[in-house]
């Protein structure tokens, strides 16, 4: 099916704390936006930040019927707007990663035939085996972890398979847990989806498959084949395979929208659900990541995902399934240490002036004279380390830099280790290697030339927000013209470009090619020396 040149695409991003829509029309412009506020807007869940956190202080779940109720007062905000829901031509979305929903037996038959005089929440409130859904918060499910991994002969044969080694969040392992410990609630579970999943069958009045790339957060997809691998499932809990249903490409058209969201919204029969993905391969779509670009996100935590064609998992980062090329994957790496450390950093040598800390950074010289630092304010996710370390250009540990050279040391050595994870993952810079930036630092020119410099690459900048939202509407117009053989690029031709904002300076391959060798081999010896 073509796409309606005055049809409108909806995107939705069922994140922690809130669900947005974004509405964007075929010429790619955001027309409406508009969102609800779990804590504020549904009071009587009593959650905080969207979540509760249990007295074990590991376990962190969200009631399912909050999203659901979420979803009712968002499209009632959206009917009180006087927003023309038959103008929609297809709506996709996105979930918060990882987090699991658990339909009761005979909820399908429910979600196919609501009433439309009711509300969803109404119509849906006995359709829960589990009340609480555990979300990607959750951190208690370390026995589980050990029992997959060893089942299926240990971490890294489970990232070879899966992606990524077992994480608490990994869905498979919160599957396991509720197995264990609910076994009754597990036995009236007739369908587990994923948070992306779930939102996605609500609109289809129907189960929606789970995508090949939210599948691969869950340490049960093999993302080789993209089929749930026997060994992981049957290491989990019995009968998953049924439960889980077959996965699909995330591109995939499910069908049309449910009758009850065209008797009560207006919208038109025709309006396609394209399969729902997680909030990170959503905002790679948002921000139209290209085969070969890698983009930065400069926040509290730095994030960087990756686009791969030849992935090589490790026992540190992600590797999911591509959510806009089925035949791609795509990585994703957190840091811990971002901001605050930079603004530590700024605060103790640079009189807590940004204007400051870049002129240091124009001050000093590529490489530092050959000084390097590891700043881990916090225990750091890549490596698996904690404290200051520093060195000087013969490898010898020193108790710290003079004030300029530190605001440099911090800044490479944040790059450099993007750098060295990003590679250690199958990531090669090639020319045409394109870097985007995003987040709070973004705007600091300076730090981006020495990202420009340190991956000896263009860096430009992107507005991402609400990317999730926005890779919802991408995906939802995509979808459509998908069938057709276009590619996600094609159809998203013109949207806004990303802005240049630095190239690297002629000198910087030389000297970051050498430094990434010492600071691969120094960053082993952190490791080791300062593990917990
Ligand atoms: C990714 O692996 C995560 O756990 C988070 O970024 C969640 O997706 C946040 F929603």
């Amino acid at each position: 099916m073509a796409a309606d040149a005055g049809g409108l695409y909806l995107g939705f991003d069922f994140s922690t704390q809130q669900l947005k829509v974004v509405v964007m029309d075929g010429r790619l412009s955001v027309v409406y936006q508009d969102n609800v506020q779990f804590d504020t807007e549904l009071p009587e869940f009593r959650t905080q930040g969207g979540v509760h956190i249990h007295a074990d202080k590991l376990t962190v779940t969200s009631p399912v019927l909050m999203w659901v109720k979420a979803l009712d007062l968002l499209l009632d905000k959206m009917k009180g707007a006087g927003f023309d829901f038959s103008r929609v031509s297809a709506l996709s979305g996105s979930g918060q990663q990882h987090g699991s929903v658990y339909w009761m037996k005979g909820a399908n038959e429910t979600l196919r035939q609501l009433d439309p005089k009711k509300s969803l929440a109404q119509l849906l409130q006995g359709s829960f085996a589990v009340a609480d859904s555990p979300v990607w918060m959750d951190s208690s499910s370390s026995q589980q972890c050990q029992d997959l991994q060893s089942t299926v002969g240990g971490a890294q044969r489970l990232a070879d398979i899966t992606g990524s080694r077992a994480y608490e969040r990994f869905t498979g392992n919160q599957i396991a847990k509720i197995h264990q410990t609910r076994p009754d609630q597990y036995q009236d579970t007739e369908r587990i989806s994923l948070v992306s999943s779930f939102a996605a069958s609500l609109f289809l009045g129907d189960y929606a498959s789970i995508d090949y790339s939210d599948g691969s957060g869950m340490n049960l997809l093999d993302i080789g084949t993209r089929d749930w691998s026997k060994i992981c499932l049957e290491a989990t809990a019995p009968d998953l395979d049924r439960r889980l249903g077959p996965p699909r490409p995330s591109a995939s058209v499910l069908g049309s929208v449910s009758s009850y969201f065209v008797s009560r919204y207006s919208f038109s029969e025709e309006c396609r659900v394209v399969a729902f993905t997680g909030d990170n391969p959503a905002s790679l779509a948002g921000m139209r990541l290209q085969e070969g670009d890698l983009a930065v996100s400069l926040g509290t935590s730095d994030t960087v995902f990756l686009w791969l064609k030849q992935p090589r998992p490790a026992l540190e980062g992600h590797i999911f399934c591509n959510p806009v090329d089925w035949q791609s994957y795509m990585a994703l790496l957190c840091f811990k240490n971002g901001s605050l450390t930079r603004e530590r950093i700024r605060n103790e040598c640079a009189g807590g002036l940004w204007e400051v800390f870049s002129a240091a950074l124009g001050d000093t010289p590529l490489g530092n004279h050959g000084n390097i630092g590891f700043y881990y304010d916090s225990m750091e996710i890549m490596p698996c380390a904690v404290g200051v370390h520093c060195f000087d250009q013969d490898d010898n540990k020193v108790s710290g830099f003079s004030a300029q050279v530190e605001v440099r040391a911090l800044v490479e050595g944040q790059f450099l280790a993007k750098r060295l994870h990003a590679e250690k993952l199958g990531y090669t810079i090639l020319p045409g290697t394109r870097v985007l930036a995003t987040g709070g630092a973004s705007s600091n020119k300076a730090i981006l030339q020495v990202l420009s410099d340190v991956f000896n690459t263009p860096v430009y900048t992107i507005d991402v927000a609400n990317s999730a939202c926005l890779g919802g509407a991408y995906r939802a117009l995509h979808g459509l013209q998908a069938e057709s053989g276009l590619s996600f690029c094609d159809v998203l031709r013109n949207a806004p470009e990303p802005q240049l904002a630095a190239t690297p300076n002629p000198a910087a391959q030389e000297v970051y090619d050498r430094m990434l060798k010492r600071y691969a081999r120094l960053e082993e010896r952190v490791a080791h020396e300062s593990r917990p």
